[in-house]
């Protein structure tokens, strides 16, 4: 068997290239084989699409190669791991990052143009992967991206959506929800391990028997569901590391309901399996409010079961018990969503490894942590008792005993302190009772964390303040970052080779803080030239977009100013379009001659509003009215042009940030969590108006107040302007703008009634739009005022970058690692 063995190892060697080549001959070589063997189409003839296809094919399997061999090197290593569980990844395309990260790209692109192909052309036809709704599942692919390339033993566990995020429409200037059904033409990022899958079990009842003078309970599922592994290899930047991704989707499972194949109803029996594949097809698409649907449950627990049968699986290869558990396995859970998992590992330990409660308990409060992105209440998931009891009984069991010994130890600290036992409760009493996903991930996990240092501050005082009180020492803060690499280097690559030129090194790319160093340029003539003519050309690159998607040509000399992410009424664009409303009527009752001294602007909007969300979508519409009256008046020419660049997604906002001279980040202070998309146009060189809200705080004083344009009220007032806002007169310069909304100026004066209504009815604009009016007007004046000194602007653009070090999601993940996870680096060797 032996000499067998050997001969068999012998021949595998011989066949294998070592490692493909990364030559431009071999990568020729290799996409057209592609083209051949894997797209079925000619090698003599073959599109855009095609080429793109087997491009992309040919950078899996140097993905694969790098993927394979860090798996098993950390298997042989078997460091501590850390699994981010989160039911969104925002990943965006791939291919321009893939090859970047592996360092081939222009060994590819070079490859490509021998071939008469353009690899930015080619990389245009990737569909973007959007399993996530914004903020919260961008984050977890800036994670992704930073874990391989700080070469952490990381795993991620998430959903396979069939369907991502909607795709957004305009139909005469109304939103239109389209589903994006991305993996039509295949997903050649993806390998789907048929072998690696788990059964999900759902419904049913629980049955208590004594064994070995203990009770144990059995759960008899009314339904069990296959989860099948698709794993996307992410490439660390200039490592030999590649992490994985695991998405599970959703299969129907073999074996099971044979009882219903002997009651002669054979196709119905197929048909009703064939449902089980819904609980992976969609993405639900409202940010940050849940409906109680059981679906969203259903996947919830879905993957979080897979998950973890993976991850113990993994874990029981080399353990023969639990005890080093909690030293091997650090499970992260983004956001409230995959909280379930403390009820399921616990339930798996107790009922399928046989540990006592408190051994369990013990593993359980050691190995979970989670981040909490959201400073509205609203958003903290709950489950009705009665669907979690007929979905999943054996939890609701765990959660309640989970409960009950939590409150006996709460009560030493707080003693009867009845209503505050009620707000730290994991069960909320009340008409419906439910269950606090948030309190049950509170009081099992060892960290909680804030996203920005405000954040952390005012959750602690508000929404955690009782779990504060008992346990201060579980509550931290981590900034967000965002990967500089996909945001900057390769998403802005003309600024890239600018900032390497004048850093003298490319070491910014792994190690942001080093781009302090453009601080003593910074008023250098030369470094403005280049940095502005950088920035020109993306400019000019956004002009032809916005020429393409609406016929209207916007000057390049006009400051762009976007406010690009998803609408909410929290995030104030409409204050953002009062001042619009408001120029343009400055403008129209100026002299010919004043108007030569109005600062040109082209206004960007971007963001899909949540599809049931009324008040999003009439913004979504407001924008479109108002770019129709204001772009077509010839009196106002280039002074003013408003935008709406449809379908905000990754790909469009690596195309907008890099052009943007100004972003604004305006919502009401206490509102926004962090904010991530400030930091990426900051890195970019873009100028910022914002609040003192989230991390722009930070991103003031990293960057410097003087470089920054701040306006309007602070977050500790924000509760008691709340309350006097029965004394409160709006100014006149709001009442005329928003008289001009009611009037019809820009037309749908009724549809637009509501969003008036909100700002300055009985009711009284909970956001403070026109508290902070004037104030904003004045930032405005200011920003203007800025402008026209362009060395003054051009050394504000280039000390933002310079001040961007901390906000990568570099600093980030190490700070996770370190101070929350303790897992170290485990780098492969070349
Ligand atoms: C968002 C927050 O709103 C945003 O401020 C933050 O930057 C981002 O998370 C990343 O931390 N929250 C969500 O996207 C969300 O769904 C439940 O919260």
């Amino acid at each position: 068997e032996s000499i067998e063995f050997r001969r068999r190892t012998d021949l595998l060697f011989g066949l294998m290239d070592q490692y493909l080549k990364n030559d431009v001959f071999s990568i020729q070589k290799s996409i057209v084989d592609h083209v051949e063997y894997t797209v079925a189409r000619s090698r003599f003839r073959f599109d855009d699409f095609e080429a793109y296809q087997a491009t992309a094919h040919s950078a899996r399997d140097r993905l694969l190669e790098s993927w394979n061999d860090t798996q098993q090197f950390f298997k042989d290593r078997n460091p501590k791991r850390v699994y981010y569980f989160s039911m969104e990844f925002l990943m965006g395309r791939s291919l321009l990052n893939s090859l970047s990260n592996l360092g081939i790209k222009d060994q590819y692109a070079q490859a490509l143009k021998q071939l008469g192909f353009d690899l930015e052309v080619l990389a245009e036809q990737e569909i973007d992967a959007a399993l996530g709704n914004g903020g919260l599942g961008r984050l977890a692919a800036c994670f992704l991206d930073s874990f391989a390339t700080l070469d952490l033993p990381a795993w991620g566990y998430g959903l396979r959506y069939q369907y991502g995020l909607f795709r957004q429409n305009i139909k005469d200037g109304f939103q239109l929800e389209q589903p994006d059904f991305w993996l039509n033409f295949g997903n050649p990022w993806e390998v789907e391990r048929v072998h690696v899958s788990y059964s999900v079990k759902f419904y049913g009842r629980v049955d208590e028997e004594m064994r070995n003078g203990r009770s144990v309970h059995k759960w008899i599922p009314g339904e069990m569901v296959e989860a099948v592994a698709y794993d996307n290899p992410i490439p660390g930047y200039h490592t030999s590391n590649t992490i994985n991704l695991r998405l599970w989707a959703a299969k129907p499972s073999g074996g099971f309901d044979m009882e219903a194949f002997n009651t002669g109803d054979y196709v119905n029996a197929i048909l009703n399996k064939q449902k089980a594949e819904a609980i992976s097809s969609i993405l639900y698409p409202d940010d940050r409010s849940y409906q109680g649907k059981e679906l969203r449950l259903k996947q919830q627990y879905f993957f979080v079961s897979a998950s973890l049968q993976d991850i113990v699986r993994r874990y029981k290869d080399s353990h023969s018990n639990f005890e080093e558990f909690s030293n091997k396995v650090a499970l992260h859970l983004n956001d409230t969503h995959p909280a379930i998992a403390v009820a399921e590992l616990m339930r798996m330990l107790i009922d399928e490894e046989w540990l006592e409660w408190k051994e369990a308990w013990n593993i359980v409060t050691r190995v979970f942590s989670l981040t909490n992105h959201t400073i509205i209440s609203e958003s903290f998931e709950k489950w009705p008792v009665e669907l979690m009891e007929s979905l999943l009984p054996r939890h609701l069991q765990i959660i309640y005993e989970i409960n009950r010994v939590f409150l006996e130890e709460a009560k030493k600290k707080v003693g009867s302190d009845f209503g505050r036992l009620a707000r730290l409760s994991i069960v909320e009493e009340g008409s419906v009772k439910t269950i606090r996903m948030g309190n049950l991930a509170i009081v099992a996990c060892h960290s909680i964390n804030a996203v920005s240092q405000m954040h952390a501050n005012y959750i602690k005082s508000t929404l955690l303040k009782d779990f504060c009180s008992i346990w201060p020492h579980k509550f931290q803060s981590k900034t967000n970052g965002v990967t500089q690499r996909r945001w900057l280097a390769f998403g802005n690559p003309a600024l890239g080779d600018v900032i390497t030129k004048w850093l003298g090194t490319e070491a910014w790319i792994k190690d942001l803080d080093i781009v302090a160093g453009l601080r003593q340029h910074a008023s250098n003539p030369q470094l403005h030239a280049e940095w502005n003519q950088a920035r020109y050309q993306n400019k000019m690159r956004l002009a032809q977009h916005i020429y393409n998607i609406s016929g209207i040509r916007v000057s390049v000399d006009a400051m762009f100013d976007a406010q690009v992410k998803r609408i909410h009424e929290y995030k104030r664009q409409f204050l953002n379009l009062l001042s619009i409303i408001h120029r343009y009527d400055c403008i129209k009752n100026m002299a010919a001659d004043e108007r030569k001294r109005v600062v040109p602007r082209v206004c960007i909007f971007g963001g899909k509003a949540p599809p049931g969300y009324e008040f999003a979508k009439k913004i979504v519409k407001l924008v479109h009215a108002i770019g129709e009256k204001v772009n077509n008046d010839p009196e106002v020419g280039d002074l003013l042009k408003v935008i709406f660049i449809p379908d905000y997604n990754v790909s469009v906002a690596e195309l907008i940030i890099p052009a943007c001279d100004l972003s604004q980040h305006i919502s009401t202070p206490g509102s926004e969590a962090s904010g991530t998309g400030n930091m990426k146009f900051a890195m970019n060189g873009c100028l910022i108006l914002g609040t003192l809200d989230g991390s722009n705080i930070e991103i003031r004083d990293e960057i410097g107040q003087e470089n920054m344009f701040t306006f309007g009220v602070v977050v500790d007032d924000v509760p008691r302007l709340r309350t006097e806002h029965r004394n409160f007169q709006p100014p006149r310069e709001f009442q005329r703008v928003l008289g001009m909304i009611r009037d019809g100026i820009f037309g749908f004066k009724d549809y637009f009634n509501a969003l008036c209504d909100a700002v300055d009815g009985e009711t009284g604009d909970y956001y403070l739009l026109g508290r902070d009016f004037l104030a904003y007007l004045e930032a405005q004046a200011s920003v203007d005022t800025a402008f026209v000194d362009k060395e003054k602007w051009t050394e504000m653009s280039i000390l933002s970058t310079a001040g961007s070090g901390k906000f990568s999601s570099d600093r980030a993940i190490r700070e996770y690692a370190e101070q929350i996870w303790r897992v170290e680096p485990c780098k492969r060797p070349v």
